[in-house]
């Protein structure tokens, strides 16, 4: 039996937007799930997946937990994923293309990490334009959960306390798009901030780190990341954290795990792969003493924990 997962960590399908969530001794990973047969030469997504792993080498393929078909009211696009456990209960943050509308964002309930999810009925949030996509969610300390999302522009709700609602009198607060919180960069905002939020507390710090674009002609997605003492912000940009690819998009998903740091991400490594056909991978990485990361490479694979 081997001591060393090789990148990528999922060979049979196409993987892609890797979302890793710790309970107890266990790592659960969610996926989007890219199809080999593209309808409209475009990214065609039906399903999530989620696979497990108590040893970062060995892998439980869970399979499909949710998709399209199980929300009445989306049409496609089962875009970047997010789980978080509350009280026993597992809420799955799914972006979606709403039917005859923009991107929205659906949650699914369930009593076990591997699904099956329900869904609650009708979109958490949906503003009506594409922005609702890549929801990543936290739960503070003191309670308070944030889920945050959006392309090009980063925007928050304050979850209620159910998870499946959020404080409406606080609404869809917009993230300032500044350069000191995000770098300068090519997107639309003119900030490197692209899509593909992580955020996350550690140590007292408030991270987000996210896909974004340099500076110049039509860049590839690199990591970026930006901190603060605050969970709302500001945010103070702190650099790259993986160098672009060449895959055009690329999704981050952190997590420490029995004493080790994980991110995950994805290429289009994979044999066939394409910007429409990529593959989850992983890399190990620590934290500096300041709470800052230095650029993590792309690798070859993980050891065993
Ligand atoms: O996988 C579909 C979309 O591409 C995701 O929502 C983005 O983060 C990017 O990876």
């Amino acid at each position: 039996m081997s001591d060393y997962r090789k990148n990528p960590i999922i060979t049979d399908i196409y993987t892609a937007d890797p979302a890793p969530m710790v309970v107890k001794d266990t790592l659960y990973l969610y996926t989007t799930h890219d199809e080999d047969e593209l309808v409209d030469n475009f990214y065609t997504m039906v399903d999530w997946r989620c696979y497990s792993t108590k040893d970062m080498v060995n892998w439980i393929d869970h399979g499909r937990i949710f998709g399209l078909s199980d929300i009445e009211w989306a049409e496609t696009r089962a875009w970047a994923p997010q789980c978080i456990e509350r009280n026993g209960r597992f809420y799955l943050y799914c972006p979606v293309k709403k039917t005859g509308s923009g991107m929205a964002i659906a949650v699914g309930v369930s009593d076990s990490p591997t699904g099956p999810f329900k869904d609650i009925g009708h979109p958490l949030v949906d503003e009506g334009d594409w922005n609702d996509i890549d929801p990543t969610v936290f739960i503070d300390d003191d309670g308070q959960a944030y889920l945050y999302f959006g392309n090009p522009e980063l925007r928050y709700v304050l979850l209620n306390e159910d998870m499946v609602s959020f404080d409406e009198k606080v609404g869809v607060v917009k993230v300032p798009m500044t350069e000191a919180s995000f770098g300068k960069g090519s997107h639309m905002t003119g900030t490197s901030y692209g899509e593909g939020p992580w955020f996350y507390k550690r140590n007292g710090l408030y991270y987000m780190v996210f896909a974004g674009f340099a500076p110049g002609e039509r860049r590839n997605e690199h990591f970026g990341y930006a901190t603060s003492s605050f969970a709302t912000g500001p945010w103070k940009y702190k650099g790259v954290l993986m160098e672009e690819g060449p895959c055009f998009t690329n999704h981050p998903g952190i997590c420490d795990f029995k004493g080790h740091s994980y991110l995950f991400y994805h290429t289009d490594e994979l044999p066939g792969g394409s910007l429409f056909h990529r593959s989850v991978c992983v890399a190990e990485f620590t934290y500096n003493e300041d709470g800052t990361i230095d650029t993590v490479s792309k690798c070859d694979g993980v050891k065993k924990i």
